[in-house]
């Protein structure tokens, strides 16, 4: 939480960005927080400045735009000024007024930089000159020189494959697994560095390595390799900008050379293996004359992709976990316990003899008997091996390759392998952190501790199932599960953008969405209920979640399309065919001689997600002013809830298929006519309560359940459910020592075996889907559709005795929203904190009220 001393903006943001370096849009759209010492504060207007100069912006010099407007949007402003011209460095900033009176100062200036356009990429695609089937990482080099005084450095680089780019022997960005993973078929991202400061007067040297990554590594099933091509390639263009109001260009052409590096063979799916024997000493610095001998690069055949700025956030490194433990297990092995199952890599220093070889072995959980278990991980090898070079200490780590782990196992490590010598570094995409969520009951804190683990881990670029087997994909399923609860914990607002540009683009021509986004299952794969509706799920959760129209604007065809897909295949308004994945993973116990399984007519579920992505559809036409559409779809609601109400429902209310999902999915979108729909919850409380207080449902059924039991006042069952700690709940995999979601209920079973190998991820965040419904409900922070982007918040904490007190932040668009309450003397004591420019409704047992930004206290009887 920020205090102010006066009334300020801060966290100035362009496209959702802090200072980006490759906007494609012609009007960029800006953001700020406002702070202010003083409640009830709203701006009144807003002065913005957007100019070319840094040093005069203050002066209002050089400007490009300039505007008073009055209003309290603060949020997502489109640039109204003349064009913007590609590749050039703007700067802004903004001062604000409120209905106080007061004035802040001018923000700091910002800037965000123009990305190249297509014309503009003179750099010519460059490979290895023979055909690309060696395992190993090619290493490309180019000396070039500065000669005059520089002002900016901007270098525009993409590969095909991944690249790891240098100058003069450093690493020039802390950005991995770069261009990331998108539909490539479609567009590859560039990325755009800054390099002003790294350049020297004289001779530099670029060296740049790449790795088959997903482009052409292993990915998908069945050993494919490949996929989107068999040739690695570089693109690269630095803009050389002199003091003297010169340009100079340095590209990727035929008079760049390379050679093979250390890195011996990468995938993402097996590790690496380095061989620090062939490391080719000064290979990316001046001064090394070898290269006369190295090859001459061939020229690429430019693909039918295009070339896109990166639009969500770059993977980063982030936490790094010092080994908790080392030890022997009983079979013997060298195993390291970090602590955490994560997702990145182990970082090895070690020294010895040339030749000695050392591997590491990654794995997410050891058997009942202390042994290193690695069947789950499939055919993934997740195995980096380092070979060393002579007596001199290196420290190790893979390049091109990530494995989901919390323990590693040690083979061949010369000398004793201390703690100082491993470490655990977790990577992925840099979302800043949005959510804060803790209660007096310690499991379910580490219940919100799993749910932040698993997405972190799962967030590597894409949305992925896990990030452990051979697997590793965008599941959509997953996907539109989860999201709402990402966006409570971290700032997905860019990760989705990047995301939803690939569901558009991998959707196919008759409307179909694939299981997995990029699709790299094949065209037939599509359309199963629950998953493909990642299409109006996603872009309305995070319109909800962040006040962007555009991503109803982006996806609108794409989501009508998704919708009209449906219909065209339903026979009367009722979808009742082809492939579904149905309630996967739900409760299926072993012996079920007493019909205990929990299945679901997957038919049934079908109809229930045609219902809601036709609900999507309208509340995106409405936001969009498309009236016809509107009347259109809400039409086919209709007859698509009638033709439920005739096929899974008799004339009292009770479903065809009797299971907790499909009274949830039937309650959560309106299924069922409102005279019966209370006594439809009452039996999914009774189902409940036949159960023992368990839940039965899988992937689809899990989102809605407790939301459905607080909707139509059972709010009692959903926290006996949450509070459970035996199988099946979410607490059971926490008393089993889970430090993230599994993707069964029962990964590891009560005595400790566990589930079949086949399929069973201990990092799968779909399940945590939950973490939705603690910040709505526990805590109580919710955006209004109606004013989304928490521009309105409403706070509705619903406690229960079975924890005395919860504390929940969210960092809003408008800066942070608190609500934190405890259980005292049979009352309700809450503390509520509203940013400066929104306003909430406060909800609680016996009383509701009006607020503004500031914080309050208020007391309830429970
Ligand atoms: C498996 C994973 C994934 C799920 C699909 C249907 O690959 O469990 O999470 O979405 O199946």
């Amino acid at each position: 939480m920020t205090y102010a001393q006066k009334l300020s903006v801060i966290d100035l943001k362009v496209e959702h960005l802090k200072n980006p370096m490759a906007i494609e849009t012609a009007n960029p759209r800006f953001s700020w927080k406002i702070i202010s010492p003083i409640k009830n504060t709203l701006q009144s207007s807003y002065e913005i400045r957007v100019g070319k100069n840094k040093a005069s912006i203050n002066l209002g010099k050089d400007l490009v735009w300039e505007a008073t407007v009055s209003g309290d949007q603060s949020v997502l402003i489109k640039y109204n000024g003349a064009a913007l011209h590609s590749k050039r460095r703007y700067f802004w900033q903004v001062r604000v007024k409120d209905n106080h009176g007061n004035t802040s100062a001018w923000s700091d200036a910002h800037f965000f930089q123009m990305g190249i356009g297509a014309m503009d990429w003179s750099a010519k695609w460059i490979k290895v000159a023979e055909t690309d089937t060696s395992a190993r990482s090619p290493i490309f080099r180019k000396e070039f020189s500065i000669n005059k005084k520089l002002k900016s450095a901007m270098v525009y680089v993409t590969a095909k494959g991944l690249y790891e780019a240098r100058i003069n022997g450093q690493r020039i960005s802390d950005t991995y697994f770069a261009p990331g993973w998108t539909s490539y078929k479609n567009h590859l991202q560039y990325q755009v560095y800054d390099v002003t400061t790294v350049l020297k007067n004289g001779i530099n040297v670029f060296g740049v390595s790449l790795g088959n990554g997903w482009y052409k590594g292993r990915i998908g099933f069945g050993n494919q390799h490949n996929f989107y091509g068999d040739t690695r390639g570089l693109l690269l263009q630095l803009l050389v900008e002199y003091t003297d109001g010169t340009t100079e260009t340095i590209n990727s052409d035929e008079s760049w050379k390379y050679a093979y590096g250390p890195i011996m063979a990468s995938d993402i799916y097996d590790g690496e293996i380095y061989d620090a024997r062939m490391e080719i000493a000064g290979w990316d610095n001046i001064g090394f004359k070898e290269d006369n001998k190295w090859n001459n690069v061939r020229i690429m055949e430019k693909g039918p992709e295009k070339l896109v700025a990166m639009a969500g956030p770059p993977v980063k490194k982030h936490e790094q976990f010092k080994a908790l433990k080392i030890f022997k297990t009983p079979a013997g092995e060298t195993v390291v316990d970090f602590g955490q199952n994560l997702v990145g890599w182990v970082m090895l220093k070690a020294k010895g003899a040339a030749g000695t070889k050392i591997t590491l072995s990654h794995a997410e959980v050891l058997t009942k008997e202390g042994n290193f278990y690695t069947t789950n991980l499939r055919s993934a090898k997740a195995q980096d091996i380092y070979i060393l070079k002579e007596n001199t200490a290196q420290i190790f780590e893979p390049h091109f390759t990530f494995q989901g782990f919390r323990y590693v196992k040690i083979e061949g490590y010369p000398g004793e392998l201390t703690p100082e010598n491993v470490t655990a570094v977790a990577l992925y995409s840099a979302m800043e952190t949005t959510g804060k969520f803790v209660t007096s009951n310690a499991l379910l804190n580490q219940l919100q501790h799993n749910i932040q683990w698993g997405q972190k881990g799962n967030f590597l670029d894409v949305p992925t199932d896990c990030p452990q087997r051979d697997e590793r994909l965008g599941w959509t399923g997953d996907a539109q599960a989860f999201a709402n609860t990402a966006a409570y914990n971290m700032d997905v607002s860019g990760f989705f953008t990047k995301w939803l540009k690939d569901v558009k683009a991998d959707q196919l021509p008759n409307g179909a969405i694939p299981h997995v986004i990029p699709n790299v299952l094949g065209a037939n794969d599509g359309a199963s209920a629950g998953w493909a509706d990642v299409a109006t799920i996603i872009p309305w959760d995070m319109y909800v979640a962040y006040g962007d129209r555009q991503f109803l604007e982006n996806q609108y065809e794409s989501m009508r399309k998704w919708v009209d897909y449906i219909s065209s295949t339903a026979k009367n308004n009722l979808w009742n065919s082809g492939f579904h994945f149905g309630d996967w993973l739900f409760y299926r116990p072993n012996d079920d001689n007493d019909g205990r399984a929990a299945v679901t007519d997957k038919y049934l579920i079908a109809q229930t997600f045609y219902a809601h992505s036709t609900q999507l559809l309208i509340n995106a036409a409405n936001v969009l002013g498309k009236q016809e559409d509107v009347a259109k779809y809400s039409t086919l609601l209709t007859n698509i809830k009638s033709a439920f109400v005739r096929e899974y429902m008799t004339p009292t209310g009770r479903l065809v298929s009797g299971t907790q999902t499909a009274y949830v999915l039937a309650l959560q979108f309106d299924m069922l006519p409102e005279q019966l729909r209370a006594a439809c919850a009452d039996r999914l409380v009774a189902n409940i309560r036949d159960y023992g207080n368990h839940l039965t449902t899988g992937f689809l059924g899990t989102p809605y359940l407790c939301h459905v039991l607080t909707r139509f006042g059972h709010n009692d069952v959903a926290y006996d459910l949450l509070m459970q700690e035996s199988y099946p709940s979410w607490l059971y995999p926490v008393k089993m020592g889970a430090t993230t979601i599994w993707e069964r209920w029962d990964g590891i079973k009560p005595d400790g075996s566990f589930q079949t190998p086949d399929m069973n991820s201990y990092n799968h965040y779909a399940y945590g889907a939950i973490g939705d419904w603690m910040y709505r409900t526990i805590a109580g922070i919710n955006s209004v559709a109606d004013n989304p982007g928490y521009k309105a918040v409403v706070i509705a904490p619903k406690p229960n005795g079975k924890i005395t007190s919860a504390s929940a932040e969210l960092e809003t668009v408008y800066g942070t929203v608190k609500s934190a309450w405890k259980l005292e003397n049979g009352l309700l004591k809450l503390e509520v904190s509203i940013p400066a420019n929104s306003k909430a409704k406060v909800i609680l047992p016996d009383l509701t009220r009006e607020i503004g930004s500031g914080t309050y206290y208020f007391e309830s009887k429970i």
